[in-house]
C-alpha cells in the first residue's frame, strides 16, 4: 500500500477534552507512561479491579506464541464478578438494566433481581444437564433474558456461543455443529419494527440436523404459536423462573473458556473466536471504565449495539455489568415507531454515555438533523463510536447534533479477535481528530508496517498489527490451531495481523482505512474504500457512500460508488444527474484526479451485515454485473433488489 492516497484527505480540525471532564477523569494521561514502563505490571494492576478466588502466579506466559496464557494459575467467576460483589458491597438496588421493549414495554432490573435471575438460570441449565465446559447455544432477541443466558452459562463455566437473532437456520446450524452445542437457549420471537418476528421455526430447523442438541430452552417473548417437541423444548418461565435463586459460583481458571463468537466470515466457513476468562475480563472491564469514563453512581449508558455482535458481549454484557454500571438495553430499531425512538429513550433515561455504530450515525443524518432536535439531549456527556472507520463528517455530524458541539467523541477499534477496545482516544486526556481512532490505548502496542513489516515512519500508511499480546486477545480459532496461526500470525513474522489498512499521520495518530481486502488497484494506484467514502460523505448533499473497485479494461480497476443522499435533497431526473456530476468532481477535487469515481449511483440504502458494516463484496457484483453471492449475513435482503434495479436503469 506504499502508493495509498495517504494524506491526501487533509483533515486539520482538533477537540481538546472539555476541561472538567479532564480533570475528573477516570483515567488520565499518566496511564500511557505506566503502561510503557512495564506493561505487564501495568495489565497485573488492571487484573486486580477484578475480585479473584485465587491469584495468579505469572502474568503473562507467552513460551508458545501465538498461543498466550494470561494470569496463569489464577480462579475466578465472571458472573460473580458481574453481578454477587455489587450486591455484597451494598449496590444490589442500582439498576443494573433498564429494557425498553420496541412495543413500548419495559423493564428496570436492578443489580439483585439480576443476580437471583442469573442464579435461576444457572440452575435451571444444570437440571438440564449443562457442566462445565459444556458449549451452549444462545439466539435470542435483545431481551434481558439473552444478558441472563449469557452470565448464567459464565456462572457454571459453560462456554456460550450467541447467534444473531436474524441469521438463517443453516447458519446456526453451522454455528452448533461446530461447537457441539448441547442446549440451544432461543425465544417464541422477537419484535422487529412493529411486528412479532419468529425465532423459534428456525431453531427447530437447526436443530433438526444437530445431533448433539439435548434441549432448546425458550423464552416467551412474543406469545405467537410455537411447534413443540415435548422431549427436547423447555419453556423459560417454567425452568428457571420456578428454580431457586440460590447459586453459589464456582471460581473457574482464568484461562477456562469463557465464549465463542463466530465472525461473519463472508467467503470461508465462519470462524469460531475464542476468548477466556481472566483476560478478557480484566480488559473488557478496564477498558470500558477508561474509554468510556465510566462513574457507576452517576451515569447512564447505553451501548447501541446488538448482543449477538462483539459490542454487545465487551460493552453491554461483561465491561458494564463488571463496573457495576446502570445501562439501557432496547430491543428494536432506530425508526420504530418513528424516527426519533433513539433520542426518546436517550431523553427518557438522561443517558450520559451512548455508544453506536457510524451507519446508525449516517442513517440518523440522512433523516435529517431536525429529528434529534426535537428531543432533550443535554444529559449526554460522552459518545463512543464502533464498527468501521467513522467519516470525518458523520464525526461532526455526532458532535453537534448529537453531542451539541461539547461532548467528546471515542472513535475505538478493536474487532471480534481482540476481544475489547484497542485503539481510542482518552476522552479526559486525547485531543481528538474527526475520523481517526488515534492511539493504541495504554498496555496496547500497535503499529503500521509496510509489506516488508517495516514500521512506517509518521506520515505513511501500510498494514495495522499488534506486536505484543494483550490480555482479551482471542486464544485460538475453536478447534482449529492452525486456521489461528495461518489467519492471523503468517502474514507478517511474529505480529498478529488484524487485516485492516492505516495510516500514520505527520502526528503519528492512527487513521484506519479498512479492510486491506477492499483496497482498489486504479492505473497503478493503491486507492482506499474509506478515503473515497469520507470524501463523498464530506459534500452537504451525501448522507452515506460506499464504494468498490470493478474490473475496468482500461484502468484495471475503476471507482463506483454507491451513495445516499440526505433526506431534502433533490434526486430527481436532472437534478440527479446534476448531483452525481458535482459529486464526481467533488471527490476530484478532494483526492486528485486519480479518485474521481468511474460512475456514481444514487441509492436509498446499502447492503449491510447486522453489525452495519457495509458489504462491498455484494456491491462488486453489482458493479460487475454478476449474480449475487451470498446474502444470508445481510440484514435485509430487499435491499439488493433496490440497488440492482437502480443499476439496470442505468441510474
Ligand atoms: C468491534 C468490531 C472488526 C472490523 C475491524 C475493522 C472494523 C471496527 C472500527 C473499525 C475503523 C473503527 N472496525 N471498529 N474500523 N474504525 N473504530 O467491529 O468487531 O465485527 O469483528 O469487526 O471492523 O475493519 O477489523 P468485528
Amino acid at each position: 500500500m506504499s502508493e495509498t492516497l495517504a494524506n491526501l484527505l487533509q483533515e486539520t480540525r482538533q477537540f481538546p477534552p472539555p476541561a472538567d471532564l479532564a480533570s475528573a477523569a477516570n483515567v488520565k494521561a499518566d496511564a500511557y507512561d505506566e503502561a510503557a514502563e512495564d506493561r505487564l505490571a501495568f495489565w497485573e494492576r488492571q487484573a486486580g479491579r477484578l475480585d479473584w478466588a485465587q491469584q495468579w502466579d505469572q502474568v503473562l506466559d507467552w513460551t508458545n506464541p501465538p498461543f498466550a496464557k494470561w494470569f496463569v494459575g489464577g480462579k475466578l467467576n465472571v458472573a460473580y464478578n458481574c453481578l454477587d460483589r455489587h450486591v455484597a458491597a451494598g449496590n444490589g438496588d442500582r439498576v443494573a438494566i433498564h429494557w425498553e421493549g420496541e412495543p413500548g414495554d419495559n423493564r428496570s432490573i436492578t443489580y439483585a433481581e439480576l443476580l437471583a435471575l442469573t442464579s435461576q438460570a444457572a440452575n435451571a441449565l444444570t437440571d438440564l444437564g449443562v457442566t462445565a465446559g459444556d458449549r451452549v447455544a444462545i439466539y435470542l432477541p435483545m431481551i434481558p433474558e439473552a444478558a441472563v443466558a449469557m452470565l448464567a452459562c459464565a456462572r457454571i463455566g459453560a462456554t456460550h456461543s450467541v447467534v444473531f437473532g436474524g441469521f438463517s437456520a443453516d447458519a446456526l446450524t453451522n454455528r452448533i455443529q461446530d461447537a457441539s452445542a448441547k442446549v440451544v437457549i432461543t425465544a417464541d420471537g422477537g419484535f422487529r419494527r412493529g411486528k412479532p418476528s419468529a425465532l423459534k421455526p428456525t431453531v427447530d430447523e437447526a436443530v433438526a440436523k444437530c445431533p448433539t442438541i439435548e434441549h432448546v430452552l425458550v423464552v416467551r417473548r412474543t406469545g405467537q404459536e410455537v411447534a413443540w417437541d415435548s422431549e427436547k423444548d423447555v419453556w423459560w418461565h417454567e425452568a428457571v423462573e420456578t428454580a431457586s435463586a440460590e447459586h453459589t459460583a464456582e471460581a473457574f481458571d482464568a484461562e477456562h473458556p469463557l465464549f465463542i463468537l463466530y465472525t461473519s466470515g463472508t467467503t470461508a466457513k465462519p470462524k469460531g473466536i475464542l476468548h477466556t476468562t481472566g483476560g478478557y475480563l480484566t480488559q473488557a472491564a478496564y477498558t470500558h471504565h477508561a474509554v468510556f469514563d465510566l462513574k457507576p453512581e452517576t451515569d447512564v449508558y447505553w451501548c447501541s449495539a446488538d448482543i449477538g455482535w462483539v459490542t454487545g458481549h465487551s460493552y453491554i454484557v461483561y465491561g458494564p455489568l463488571a463496573n457495576g454500571a446502570t445501562q439501557l438495553m432496547y430491543e428494536g430499531t432506530p425508526d420504530t415507531p418513528h424516527k426519533g425512538r433513539f433520542w426518546e429513550l436517550v431523553q427518557k433515561h438522561k443517558v450520559t454515555i451512548l455508544y453506536t455504530a457510524p451507519t446508525l450515525i449516517r442513517t440518523m443524518m440522512k433523516w435529517g438533523d431536525d429529528i434529534p432536535k426535537q428531543y432533550d439531549l443535554s444529559s449526554l456527556r460522552l459518545l463512543g463510536s464502533v464498527g468501521e472507520p467513522i467519516n470525518p463528517e458523520a464525526w461532526i455530524w455526532y458532535r453537534e447534533n448529537i453531542g451539541r458541539g461539547g461532548c467528546p467523541i471515542v472513535d475505538t477499534w478493536w474487532q471480534t479477535e481482540t476481544g475489547a477496545i484497542m485503539i481510542s482516544p482518552l476522552p479526559g486526556v486525547t485531543a481528538t481528530k474527526p475520523g481517526s481512532a488515534m492511539r493504541p490505548l495504554p498496555g496496547i502496542s500497535a503499529d503500521v508496517v509496510d509489506d516488508q513489516a517495516q514500521s512506517v515512519p509518521d506520515g505513511g500508511g501500510g498494514f495495522l498489527v499488534l506486536r505484543e499480546p494483550w490480555p482479551s486477545m482471542l486464544r485460538t480459532i475453536w478447534g482449529d490451531d492452525q486456521r489461528f496461526i495461518d489467519t492471523y500470525w503468517s502474514r507478517f513474522d511474529g505480529l498478529y495481523f488484524a487485516g485492516d489498512g492505516a495510516k500514520k499521520d505527520d502526528d503519528g495518530d492512527l487513521w484506519l482505512l479498512g479492510r486491506v481486502d477492499d483496497v482498489m488497484l486504479v492505473s497503478g494506484h493503491n486507492i482506499s474504500t474509506t478515503e473515497v467514502e469520507s470524501a463523498l460523505v464530506s459534500h452537504p448533499s451525501v448522507a452515506e457512500a460506499a464504494v468498490v473497485g470493478a474490473t475496468d479494461p482500461t484502468t484495471g480497476q475503476a471507482i463506483v460508488a454507491f451513495t445516499i443522499p440526505r433526506g431534502s435533497v433533490d434526486t430527481e431526473g436532472d437534478a440527479g444527474e446534476a448531483l452525481i456530476a458535482e459529486l464526481r468532481e467533488h471527490v476530484s477535487k478532494t483526492l486528485g484526479p486519480i479518485a474521481k469515481p468511474r460512475q456514481i449511483m444514487l441509492v436509498p440504502e446499502l447492503p449491510k451485515t447486522r453489525s452495519g458494516k457495509i458489504m462491498r463484496r455484494l456491491l462488486r457484483d453489482v458493479a460487475e454485473n454478476r449474480s449475487l453471492g451470498d446474502v444470508t449475513t445481510l440484514q435485509d435482503s430487499a435491499v439488493m433488489d433496490l440497488i440492482s434495479s437502480g443499476m439496470s436503469s442505468g441510474k
